[in-house]
């Protein structure tokens, strides 16, 4: 008020200079910039001083009292005065550069940022404005509804003021609402799965872009489906939640998978997932049907890793036994690099899928769900015809019964249910095919056991030869170019784990090493185990040449109800 400006030692307060403007500097306080100090006084001036001497570089005269705080920015100081303008003025000569009347007075201190001078209006008015700090076009106002004294602050890109009205205002750019897409398994989308800020009011087209094999079914806007038009308009009028539902070959694992949908599933993941996934066929069946092979690892390991394999399906009726190994290589795959157990197994492994061997089968068995044997042709009742009369539907209600008679104490099988196809008398005489592909393999093929038929109609016929099936012949030849340290084969009808041999009830040489993978495996699914050959004895079974020829730890897992 004594109307000087004082610079003083920051550590000390010894006086350095002062500088005497004549008239009381009222509110008014200095900024410093470029070497000066700039402050408004109520002799209507705007000054700008040496900051090391003290000395006057230039003044302006404003209409009334400078109440205001300069801002400096740009070369420019930006200062309000109770002229009711704003002025901008050049930093260096003093020269005016523009003014802004907003008819109140300008009490409030100007704060400057992104090429704009945002400052409050008092009497008069009370409105906000945000000015163009090159020309002092107003780029827009807000009227508050008080007078502003306060000075606008500005953080993080907006604009913060108080009135008089005894509010505190803030100011932005309008709010940008944001797009989370999402997606299940088997697709994505354009744009792509993320979150998205969009202008408000924008109409975003999403469309959804099904992976190999897979579909696109249906749209789920903020949690409630939103229907299958692909693409998808959504509207950014707030935030957004969209999940894009594909449908993947296998669908889901509440039914069974036939052998399309199989070869889509081995043949998307083999697609999707190509550092770990590596599909190939290892032979035809008898209907030229590739027989596939899923190979997981980690690619990228190169060092040498022991190498599993997994069979399933050698018998038409056990459909099951498809579904574990299938839904295996679909785990197995889609959670590598989430699931530590999986990652380390692929890591420091190579397994090897073949989810389904009996390929033929999955048609058979649909006519008839007794089918155990492959589809080769063959004349089990030896009339010159072959496979012309299976069992039937008869009543068409989805299943073959059998047809027995049960006098209190005993089941007396007749037949099964179904016409005489042939008109021979007999009925259900010569079914579709076959060889029971687990009686086939080359390994004691010709033992004498309880299971293991010479004869074509019998269910457990072991073939004209070993390896005389295709099927067979393709495991073999994987075999023979693969050392697997372990092997399990799947079947169905009983819960237990079987080791070789089968043929026999004498000791394998590694019973003990055996004995310790089976009880292993029988205490994790609660099942019981022993020698194969123990149960009951079989001929050219899977596992007795796996491990009588190959060296392999094979056994046999039976699943059933579990
Ligand atoms: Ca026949
Ligand atoms: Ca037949
Ligand atoms: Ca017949
Ligand atoms: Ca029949
Ligand atoms: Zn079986």
């Amino acid at each position: 008020m004594d109307g000087k400006v004082y610079a003083l030692n920051a550590s000390n307060g010894a006086l350095i200079w002062s500088y005497n403007v004549g008239y009381r500097i009222a509110w008014s306080s200095p900024a410093v910039a470029y070497g000066k100090v700039y402050i408004g006084s109520n002799d209507r001036k705007v000054y700008a001083l040496d900051a090391f001497d003290g000395d006057l570089v230039w003044s302006y005269t404003t209409g009334y009292w400078v109440d205001s705080s300069p801002a400096v920015a740009y070369g420019k100081v930006y200062i309000g005065s109770r002229d009711n303008k704003i002025y901008c003025l050049d930093a260096s000569t003093g020269a005016f550069v523009w003014s802004y009347a907003t008819g109140a007075v300008m009490w409030s201190s100007p704060a400057v940022a992104d090429g704009k001078v945002y400052v409050g209006a008092g009497y008069g008015n009370g409105k906000i404005y945000s000015l163009d700090a090159f020309t002092g076009a107003v780029v827009w106002s807000y009227a508050t509804d008080g007078i502003i004294y306060s000075s606008p602050g500005i953080a993080d890109g907006k604009v913060y003021v108080g009135s008089r009205d005894n509010k505190i205002y803030a100011f932005g750019p309008p709010p940008m609402p944001t797009l989370t897409i999402t997606t299940t398994t088997g697709g994505t989308t354009t744009p792509a799965p993320s979150r998205h800020s969009y202008v408000n009011g924008t109409i975003v087209s999403v469309t959804a872009v099904p992976s190999v094999h897979c579909s696109f079914d249906h749209w789920e806007l903020d949690g409630a489906n939103a229907g299958s038009v692909n693409p998808i308009s959504v509207t950014m009028d707030k935030d957004h939640a969209l999940h894009a539902i594909f449908l993947t070959p296998w669908q889901d694992w509440a039914h069974y998978h036939n052998y399309t949908e199989i070869v889509n599933t081995l043949l998307y993941l083999n697609t999707t997932y190509l550092s770990i996934v590596d599909v190939f066929s290892i032979g035809k069946s008898w209907q030229n049907k590739d027989i596939y092979c899923i190979k997981l690892t980690n690619e990228s390991n190169m060092h040498p890793k022991p190498k599993l394999l997994f069979v399933g399906y050698h018998h038409a009726r056990e459909l099951i036994s498809a579904e574990l190994p299938l839904y295996f290589a679909v785990e197995a795959a889609t959670n590598f690099g989430t699931n530590k157990t999986i990652t380390h197994m692929l890591n420091y492994s190579e397994i090897y899928i073949i989810p389904a061997l009996n390929v033929d089968a999955f048609d058979a068995v649909k006519q008839n769900e007794w089918q155990r044997k492959n589809v080769h042709p063959f004349d089990e009742d030896g009339d010159g015809l072959m496979d012309e009369d299976p069992p039937d539907d008869e009543d068409g209600d989805g299943y073959i019964e059998d047809l027995f008679y049960w006098d209190g104490y005993t089941y007396y099988f007749i037949r099964w249910e179904g016409i005489d196809d042939d008109g021979d008398g007999l009925y259900n005489e010569d079914w579709v095919g076959g060889v029971d592909l687990n009686r086939n393999y080359g390994y004691q093929w010709d033992a004498q056991c309880q299971s293991g038929s010479l004869y074509p109609w019998d269910e457990d016929y072991r073939g004209p030869a070993p390896f005389s099936e295709p099927e067979t012949q393709a495991i073999r030849d994987l075999a023979l170019s693969h050392n697997f340290k372990y092997a399990i084969s799947f079947h169905s009808g009983a819960e237990c784990v079987v080791y070789p041999w089968g043929y026999t009830t004498e000791d394998p040489p590694d019973k003990e090493k055996f004995e310790e993978i089976a009880s292993e495996i029988a205490q994790l699914t609660s099942i019981w185990y022993s020698q194969s050959g123990d149960w009951y004895t079989t001929s050219g079974v899977w596992d007795d040449w796996m491990y009588g020829n190959r060296s392999t730890f094979a056994v046999t897992c039976e699943i059933y109800t579990n």
